[in-house]
């Protein structure tokens, strides 16, 4: 790893099949960065289980994440890319973080609240603590910059307060991490309720259009996203929010301007516009799929890539933990 280059720590929940909102809101950002930065990447499946899980899904669901990584890009010759639970100090470190982290700060958290009203048969510790383990994740690594999408915003501020408190305290031996959050393509919105944000663990299959979905299913889901009756391509996130949404989809995938894409659509329906929105999505993901494909039926190798990764974070994760631990006061 080269001194010289900060450090990025960011993570994804195998929680479903990831969407275009996770590719163009993180992960495409991730592959560009790891030419400047030095990388570390994860698979947050101790995050996952906040919300009930079934076993043989999120078994499925973590070697899939873990081949798209690879598949859009991610390099573990050049980044590190591991499993989260492989490195047991993530969740050392988060009880020893817990000890700094007050209630009522948790409470604060929208994804806290968001998620006690789409799961409120199952508000579990572990979905309120959740935010520490994600500052444990960035913490352990001398993380510099994080880069995820607009919704973690407040998570990253919550580690970074954590961070500055037990620095305040112990003198400074956490790295004050900042957030690096893209300006475009930062929000892709649910193609059924764009007040929401897309998500991949959305109950309805036509909310998102998953990085695996087939062409067909592609067409299908931005022929049923929900618009205005107004047949105009022009950006308005107040007004607009579903034509505005296809729009920001429709440039990340061209590269294409808001500008130029409301001269390209002027004069043409709703109709026209969604099969261009959907053809540029599909032409992006087909290479991504073919090399998915290529990797998930390669076991051997991802398991090889997994395992080494997870050592050497746990050389870099260990060393923090330690160095916390002497400072609290452990007999070590
Ligand atoms: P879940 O539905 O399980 O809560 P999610 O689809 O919202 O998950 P996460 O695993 O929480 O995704 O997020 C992975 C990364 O993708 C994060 O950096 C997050 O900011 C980003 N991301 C998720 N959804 C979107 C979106 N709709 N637009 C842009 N970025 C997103
Ligand atoms: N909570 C994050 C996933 C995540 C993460 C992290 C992101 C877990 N640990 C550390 C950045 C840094 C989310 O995207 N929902």
């Amino acid at each position: 790893m080269d001194k010289a280059k900060k450090r990025v720590f960011s993570a994804i929940q195998p929680s479903g099949t990831l969407t275009i909102g996770n590719y163009f809101g993180a992960l495409k950002n991730h592959v560009a960065m790891q030419e400047d930065y030095d990388c570390i990447f994860s698979v947050a499946d101790l995050h996952a289980i906040t919300v009930k899980q079934e076993p043989e899904k999120l078994y499925m669901h973590t070697l899939e994440l873990y081949a798209i990584f690879l598949a859009v890009g991610l390099d573990p010759e050049k980044s590190i890319i591991f499993i989260q639970s492989h490195v047991p100090a993530h969740t050392e470190f988060t009880w020893l973080l817990n000890c700094f982290t007050q209630f009522g700060e948790l409470s604060r958290m929208h994804q806290f609240k968001e998620k006690s009203k789409t799961h409120s048969d199952n508000i579990n510790a572990g979905l309120f603590d959740y935010p520490v383990l994600m500052a444990a994740d960035i913490l352990l690594y001398n993380t510099e910059l994080v880069p995820t999408g607009q919704d973690q915003k407040q998570h990253i501020e919550l580690a970074r307060n954590v961070a500055q408190r037990v620095n305040g305290i112990y003198g400074d031996i956490l790295v004050v991490p900042e957030p690096y959050i893209p300006r475009t393509g930062a929000k892709i919105t649910s193609l059924q309720d764009p007040s929401k944000k897309m998500s991949k663990s959305d109950s309805n299959i036509n909310a998102f259009i998953s990085i695996l979905d087939e062409p067909d299913t592609i067409i299908k889901k931005f022929k049923r996203a929900v618009t205005d009756s107004e047949a105009l391509v022009k950006f308005d996130e107040e007004s607009k929010p579903g034509v505005s949404n296809l729009m920001n989809i429709y440039s990340c995938a061209t590269g294409r301007s808001i500008a130029e894409i409301e001269k390209e659509f002027e004069g043409k329906g709703y109709g026209d516009f969604k099969m261009a929105v959907a053809q540029s999505v599909v032409d992006v993901l087909s290479p991504i799929q073919a090399e998915y494909k290529r990797i998930i039926s390669d076991k051997a190798y991802m398991s090889k890539k997994f395992t080494v990764a997870a050592e050497r974070a746990a050389d870099i994760a260990n060393d923090t933990l330690r160095r916390l631990k002497e400072k609290i006061g452990f007999y070590i």
